[in-house]
């Protein structure tokens, strides 16, 4: 790199559930600006709570709420003195929601008027102005659908690298496919979260990236191409066109931004645009993952994401295979649990005043050896149950007799579900944890997963994951050809060790390991409740 350069910033965005974030970087990765539009508090004319609508099993949020959220963020920038010196940007997206973009709004996205607002000039741009979201739950007829069609679960995993989830794209296509044909019909493309924040900055219709492909049912997740009979079997003959462009890998600029933004907003006319990906496959990027590492992001969602090597992945029906966001040969594997930190503060507030300390204090009194409970506040991905279930000495029970036994049994319900379902998706041994997401900055709670788990947990500085990492995939894009990414990781020396905040207690390790075959009967049953 040449010393000129030290003035370059790279940025990266994050379409998060309830907000949009930004981090700008330099070049020797120093966060040197961050901003956030939260859509409950910045934006209470769309009606949202915790950045969803919810109606039933359908989770939404409206696409026009995330476009002027965009509005919003440039417009701070613009204030800020990073603007002009932008070089890249890329990004991340919840994953797995869709927008449905109108023949006039591709049409307007690609002659935008820096006199106006994008809300203004894309308010009619969607001919569904609700967009699924990941929450959803709507969709089981479509996966039972979708699986049958390739010989069940396990062949769909071994296809696509999942099973058919609820909130996959295909499903949610296939659902509006079947339900609201006439608007379906009427969809001239389809984008993901992710590659609709790409589409607005390049002011054309941007890719997904393989790894949010993979967040589809739709990809192949060996050659990283849509899978024709898929796509025909969610959303008709015409879904290949809907979708346009094959998945791209992470890496490699899509082309220079928008007018639009160097007029309205001062950027650089050479700001160069990269892929943007999944919000988990960016949190992996940010971390730096190398293999037996294990990222536990305890946010919205709860996930476990760890980095597979070829061959050390296996595709099962309770986790998800994903494409590598810079190993094109390499995978992420993925936990996704929807009842993550809402469903903990919901704990919290019911036995515990609303008060994280006085959680913590109950966290670390009861003794929960002969007490399980499963709690999907939301309907839960793993397992796919719903309803709150209480067992003492392995015989279900109304209420435990304390507050302190329900804080304990839903933190070590989430954990121990962990555990059982690492173990089951790689040969490898993870060593340690990375922790991250919001409710990482609780060390009571770490402390448990750390006993759970039986592994040292560390912790990063820096809690923007996501948007971190959509900065570090903007400097990838834009950095010499041939650099790989762990090299240019190393080069400016990022490599700032996360610092260790828990140890295991090896005692209290052995003691869950002993709960395990326990724990999978009890969820059995639960799971035939249902
Ligand atoms: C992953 C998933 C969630 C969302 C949250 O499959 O559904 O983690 O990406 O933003």
């Amino acid at each position: 790199m040449s010393h000129n350069n030290e003035n370059y910033y790279y940025l990266g965005l994050d379409l998060s559930t309830q907000q949009l974030k930004c981090t700008a970087m330099n070049d020797t990765h120093d966060i040197v600006l961050e901003e956030a539009v939260n859509f409950d508090r910045d934006l209470p004319e769309f009606n949202t709570t915790h950045g969803a609508i919810h109606n039933g099993d359908t989770v939404t949020s409206p696409t026009i709420m995330w476009v002027k959220a965009m509005d919003i963020l440039f417009d701070r920038l613009k204030k800020s003195p990073v603007a002009g010196k932008i070089r890249g940007i890329s990004g991340a997206g919840q994953q797995h929601g869709s927008v449905y973009w109108s023949k006039s709004g591709i049409e307007k996205l690609s002659k935008l008027d820096s006199q106006k607002t994008l809300q203004e000039q894309l308010s009619e741009a969607f001919e569904i102005d609700q967009s699924p979201i990941w929450q959803d739950a709507s969709t089981t007829r479509e996966c039972r659908s979708l699986e049958g069609l390739v010989g069940g679960a396990q062949a769909l995993a071994d296809l696509t690298g999942s099973k058919a989830y609820e909130r996959f794209t295909g499903n949610q296509i296939a659902k509006i496919h079947n339900d609201r044909r006439e608007a379906y019909d009427a969809t001239q493309n389809i984008s993901l979260v992710s590659s609709f924040l790409t589409s607005l900055l390049l002011g054309k219709l941007a890719p997904v990236d393989s790894p949010e492909g993979s967040g589809t049912n739709l990809m192949n997740i060996k050659s990283h191409r849509w899978e024709d009979k898929l796509l025909t079997h969610c959303g008709g003959s015409s879904l290949r066109e809907k979708l346009a462009l094959e998945p791209v890998e992470g890496g490699n600029a899509l082309g220079k931004i928008s007018p639009y933004y160097v007029e309205r907003f001062g950027l650089h006319p050479d700001c160069a645009i990269m892929p943007f990906t999944g919000d988990n496959s960016a949190t992996l990027v940010s971390m730096n993952l190398h293999e037996g590492d294990c990222v536990v992001s305890l946010g919205t969602s709860d996930t476990v994401l760890v980095y597979l090597k070829q061959g050390a992945a296996k595709a099962t029906t309770e986790s998800h295979l994903m494409a590598h966001p810079t190993d094109p040969t390499g995978f992420m594997g993925m936990l996704c649990y929807k009842n993550g930190s809402l469903t903990r503060q919901h704990i919290r507030d019911v036995y515990a005043s609303g008060d994280w300390d006085e959680f913590n204090k109950l966290l670390q009194t009861d003794d929960t050896q002969n007490k399980t409970g499963f709690y999907y506040h939301m309907q839960e991905i793993i397992p796919f149950a719903k309803g709150i279930y209480r067992f003492e000495n392995g015989q279900q029970v109304q209420e435990f007799d304390t507050p302190a036994a329900n804080v304990r049994a839903i933190v070590e319900s989430q954990f121990l579900s962990m555990r059982i379902r690492l173990q089951r998706m790689t040969t490898v041994e993870s060593k340690r944890i990375l922790a991250t997401g919001g409710a990482a900055a609780n060390t009571a709670l770490l402390q448990v997963l750390s006993n759970i788990m039986g592994l040292p947990v560390y912790k990063q500085k820096g809690m923007n994951s996501a948007s971190l990492g959509g900065a570090l995939l903007a400097k990838y894009g834009t950095v010499e050809d041939g650099v790989g990414f762990e090299d240019m990781m190393k080069r400016q020396g990022t490599a700032e060790e996360p610092e260790l905040v828990c140890k295991p207690d090896l005692r209290l390790t052995k003691q869950y390991a002993a709960r395990v075959d326990e724990y999978v009967r009890l969820e059995k049953s639960v799971v035939d409740q249902q």
